[in-house]
């Protein structure tokens, strides 16, 4: 019978899980079946999404790099604003190697802030509160972990100050259009008038290096998205072969949603948490990730249909992705 079934709900460490069974349940007996990406970061997707971000193929990391080891002044400044006081609030802050260019020209130039980096993950949050006090001598830290709106709600009662808020990464893409949207008007009525957002987006460009990105020769954007079989494998008693997955990216230009799938090369059957049985037509596809592509004007009119007004544009010199800044 299921444990999850006895589970005690205020445990907050079982909560997770019955959230994240319920999620797979009800993805896997949709149809067409989908997954959440957001279940891709374990400490073993975190691992291979490091990787990944070492791979050749995968730019919008180098990409976001360049722009904030070349830009930094500008962005800063762009910041600063009037040079006072501000919470930098990071949305999924990881390992905060982009922000810390950012982090040590603030630092240099002796502005007023306190870095408070969001993350859902415990071992991000206790990870930056110890290392980059010693990497960044000055920098004031509230490491902050948890679900995004939660921790905003919970910054704001902990300071009144100017907020300034970092979403990074394209992880914006990794919704569908419409949440994206949704999550912009959330995020805006969490901030108060000159308060400011700084938005990582990739952009649209030659589909064959999106498609390469996602399609890594060395597989390793295979084993992120097999990763997520394991992973229920591993944490809801399941028995997923992940042999007789493959992983199937695409990319639409027109659209410019990047999209991965798992295809079941086999007919079968999954149970899940010893419960759940869960069956596979040969050639049925699991909806793993999007990652969408966007165009700078569309930036722009997520920006405008959100409630912000978009005032700041930078680019690598490839000018494949973009760090907009939006005003509240
Ligand atoms: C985290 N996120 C922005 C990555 C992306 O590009 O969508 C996750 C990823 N998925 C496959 N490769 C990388």
């Amino acid at each position: 019978d299921s444990t999850l079934a006895h589970t005690d709900l205020n445990d907050p460490s079982k909560t997770k899980t019955v959230l994240f069974y319920n999620d797979v349940i009800t993805g896997l007996k949709s149809t067409p079946k989908r997954l959440n990406s957001k279940y891709f970061y374990d400490a073993n997707g975190d691992k291979l999404f490091q990787e990944l971000m070492n791979s050749p193929e995968y730019y919008p990391t180098d990409c976001e790099l360049e722009i904030f080891s070349e830009k930094t002044a500008e962005i800063a400044d762009a910041l600063i604003a009037d040079g006072d006081a501000f919470d930098l609030i990071e949305l999924g802050a990881g390992d905060a190697t982009k922000s810390t260019y950012l982090l040590k020209y603030l630092l240099e130039k002796k502005a007023d802030f306190t870095y408070l980096p969001i993350d859902i993950s415990e071992n991000v949050i206790a990870y930056l509160n110890m290392t980059l006090p010693v990497t960044l001598p000055g920098l004031q830290i509230t490491g902050l972990n948890g679900e995004y709106f939660h921790m905003l709600t919970k910054a704001a009662s902990i300071s009144s100050r100017r907020k300034v808020v970092l979403f990074l990464g394209s992880n914006i893409g990794n919704m569908p259009i419409n949440d994206a949207i949704e999550f912009c008007r959330e995020l805006r009525k969490h901030l108060s008038p000159g308060d400011m957002a700084l938005i990582g987006m990739d952009l649209k460009k030659d589909p064959k290096v999106v498609l390469a990105a996602y399609n890594d020769k060395e597989g390793i954007t295979k084993r992120f998205n097999l990763n997520l079989l394991e992973r229920i494998n591993r944490e809801l008693n399941s028995n997923f072969d992940v042999s007789k997955f493959e992983h199937y990216p695409t990319y639409d230009p027109e659209t410019g949603a990047c999209k991965s799938y798992l295809i079941s090369t086999a007919d079968q059957r999954v149970t899940i948490n010893g419960k759940e049985t869960i069956a596979f037509l040969k050639d049925e596809y699991i909806y793993m990730e999007i990652s969408q592509k966007f165009t700078i004007m569309q930036a722009d009119q997520i920006a405008i249909n959100t409630g912000f007004v978009p005032v700041g544009q930078f680019f690598d010199t490839k000018k494949w992705f973009i760090d907009a800044i939006w005003v509240a």
